[in-house]
């Protein structure tokens, strides 16, 4: 796969660099369209557990969307290049496999959102994450209302959206918005160690939990449940449970199949 903004590395631990350090990594309309062929096609592979997405060059993840782009815009072109991007994180959060978000620097505006597509986030401890679009007139638009809100509460994610304050890592971390985080630089070979641990497990029933972990934010709390029983009951009809519990009894590791 090539890509003009991207670096793609297939594997069963697959990357996804986003590689306009010049810029910061600032998403464009090409970036966009680029991020969701690239994990449309990761998503239809079934050699690839786990994606680790990150940027390229020491200074930045993703500053934001591309304001030279978006300065020009009118409404129309502004909610059409939002539903671009909402476009992408479905892709991103209907893929079969974890991706893990390695911010390894600026995560900013639409590049916060780009993390927020993710399972979870490691963050180098360089890292500065934050929601300043209120000062440029206008609002996260790649779902960050709503995914922040999800992940470190409403009363958080309100300080952060309205005051467009930027955070480093550490208070990243205490607040529940990154999961780890890592020397500077070390950032990539810790979400590696994180995926290719995931990628020891049963890829189904990987997806499987990606998938009742995601729609249950969503859903009531019964639903929630009964949907994780129709997964849980889903997986007693593949090879792969099987043999993940024949394994242990027999003491030995298992060979996954995807099946
Ligand atoms: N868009 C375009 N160019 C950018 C962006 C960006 N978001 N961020 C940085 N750049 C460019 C700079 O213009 C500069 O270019 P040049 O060398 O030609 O002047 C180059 O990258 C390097 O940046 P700086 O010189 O500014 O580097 P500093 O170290 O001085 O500052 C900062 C780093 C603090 C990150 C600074 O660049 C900055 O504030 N950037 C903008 C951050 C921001 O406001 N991001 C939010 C943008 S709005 C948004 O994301 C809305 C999301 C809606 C998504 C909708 C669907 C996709």
């Amino acid at each position: 796969m090539t890509y003009q903004n991207l670096l793609v590395e297939v594997g069963p631990v697959s990357t996804v660099t986003v590689n306009r350090p010049k810029v910061l990594n600032a998403l464009d309309d090409t970036t966009l369209r680029e991020l969701t062929d690239a994990f449309l096609a990761l998503a239809s592979d079934p050699a690839v557990r786990c994606v680790i997405l990150t940027g390229a060059g020491e200074k930045a993840f993703v500053a934001g969307a591309d304001i030279a782009a978006m300065t020009e815009m009118g409404a129309e072109e502004g909610q059409a290049f939002a539903e671009r991007g909402h476009r992408l994180s479905a892709v991103m959060e209907g893929a079969p496999m974890p991706i893990l978000a390695a911010v390894n620097g600026f995560a900013l505006g639409g590049g916060l959102e780009l993390a927020l597509d993710c399972d979870f986030l490691l963050a180098s401890s360089n890292a500065r994450l934050g929601f300043p679009e209120v000062g440029l007139g206008v609002i996260p638009g790649l779902g960050g209302t709503q995914r922040l809100a999800r992940l470190v509460g409403v009363g958080r994610a309100r300080e952060l959206v309205y005051t467009g304050n930027v955070i480093d890592a550490a208070e990243a971390h205490r607040i529940g918005l990154v999961n780890t985080v890592t020397e500077p630089g070390a950032v990539v070979a810790a979400a590696r160690a994180v995926a290719d641990k995931i990628a020891t497990g049963g890829p189904l029933a990987v997806a499987a939990a990606k998938r009742a972990l995601r729609e249950a934010a969503d859903l009531p709390l019964a639903e929630g449940l009964a949907l994780e029983a129709r997964l849980f009951g889903g997986l007693f009809a593949t090879a792969d449970q099987k043999e993940g519990m024949r394994a242990f009894a027999q003491k030995r590791p298992p060979t996954f199949q995807g099946k």
